[in-house]
């Protein structure tokens, strides 16, 4: 019988971000696939669209309209899933029935005033004033003596629930620190303990040593497809020299990862020729008044596009009973984003 090969053979890997497991089965990437491998295509935007709630100088749903702004804009989400004046309180019928009230606040911020742009197509000098924000607002509600968390993230793209293709994304600030941000502050603080050593130093110096699952990188950050890569094209974007949160990064560190973003995001776009779908957020330090010297910040992209770019991944049947499953390997997933062009396909040809 062969030896075990990481790239043959059925396997669990380990997160030790969360602790859990997930199987690779890259053996069945080898079966033939006869579904569709079409280019989605799709209609070009214009730049403002007059029925876009998001445009500049446009209407939104509780009828406030927004100012011409020329580069970012945050406003206070109008749906808003968590509310600042939540009376305290609690709901306990035995040991099983439980509830807590929960304080919070959530957010909206335009990227760009541009409705046909998204991450992807602008510019390094353009992401920059959206980390500046991301920064300021993490910091700015970080502060408030309700708020122990900030999660910054992005839906992109209809199939991952965005509700508006203008480049967008969401802060939720809240009470309490959030299921994944509790798994992960667990393990870093456990790796902490027992090996004097931050987790993710350690982790992001052994992959940028072997090479394999990096996609890019520059001075200040990395992009890298995790060993424990869930969803198919699945990547950490992480600084190299250790920083808890985003406003702990200074210019330079900002304008590296600005760099880094722009050319993860445009590889993504250019694997199937379509707007790449992803949901995106960071991972901070908790703002809970206490140090956290374990906490390493990175940001998880999690895209569902699979073959093209139609044809997705889903988390059904023994994802959803006994843990997550993927075939095409880490390894495979990193070297074809590496394969990929850093210039957007829409602009080739254009500069
Ligand atoms: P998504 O595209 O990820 O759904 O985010 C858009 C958010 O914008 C969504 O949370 C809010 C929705 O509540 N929104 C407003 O705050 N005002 C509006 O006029 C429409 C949508
Ligand atoms: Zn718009």
């Amino acid at each position: 019988m062969a030896p075990f090969q990481l790239a043959d053979h059925p396997h669990r890997r380990w997160n030790p971000l969360t602790g859990e497991w997930l199987l690779v089965s890259p053996h069945r990437a080898k079966r033939p696939w006869q579904g569709q491998v079409e280019k989605a295509g799709g209609a070009a935007r214009p730049a403002h669209d007059p029925a876009c709630y998001l445009c500049p100088g446009n209407l939104r749903a509780n009828g406030e309209r927004n100012p011409a702004y020329a580069s970012t804009y945050v406003f206070d989400n109008d749906f808003a899933a968590l509310l600042p004046d939540t009376p305290s309180g609690a709901v306990e019928k035995g040991e099983l029935l439980v509830a807590q009230a929960e304080r919070g606040l959530c957010r909206v911020i335009c990227f760009s005033p541009r409705h046909d742009l998204s991450l992807a197509e602008m510019s390094a000098e353009a992401i920059l004033p959206v980390i500046d924000v991301w920064a300021a607002q993490t910091a700015e509600l970080g502060a408030l003596s309700f708020v122990n968390y900030v999660q910054v993230f992005e839906n992109k793209g209809a199939v991952m629930g965005c509700s508006n293709p203008h480049p967008h994304g969401q802060l939720w600030a809240s009470e309490h620190v959030p299921g994944e941000v509790a798994k992960e502050l667990g393990a870093q603080r456990d790796h902490l303990a027992r090996t004097g050593e931050c987790l993710l130093c350690t982790y992001v110096a052994q992959e940028l040593a072997a090479g394999e699952r990096i996609v890019c990188a520059n001075e200040h950050f990395v992009a890298l497809v995790p060993f424990w890569a869930v969803w198919p094209f699945e990547a950490m974007v992480l600084p190299r020299a250790h920083a808890a949160s985003l406003p702990a990064l200074g210019t330079d560190a900002r304008r590296g990862l600005a760099d880094i973003l722009q050319r993860l995001t445009a590889r993504y776009d250019n694997l199937f020729e379509t707007s790449f779908p992803y949901s995106m957020g960071w991972h901070q330090a908790p703002c809970d008044e206490t140090d956290h010297p374990e906490w390493h910040l990175h940001a998880h992209f999690y895209p569902p596009l699979l073959r093209s770019a139609t044809v997705k991944k889903f988390m059904v049947g023994y994802e959803m009973l006994g843990n997550p499953q993927r075939d095409i390997t880490a390894e495979t997933a990193a070297e074809r984003l590496r394969a990929q062009a850093e210039v957007h396909y829409s602009l080739v040809g254009a500069r």
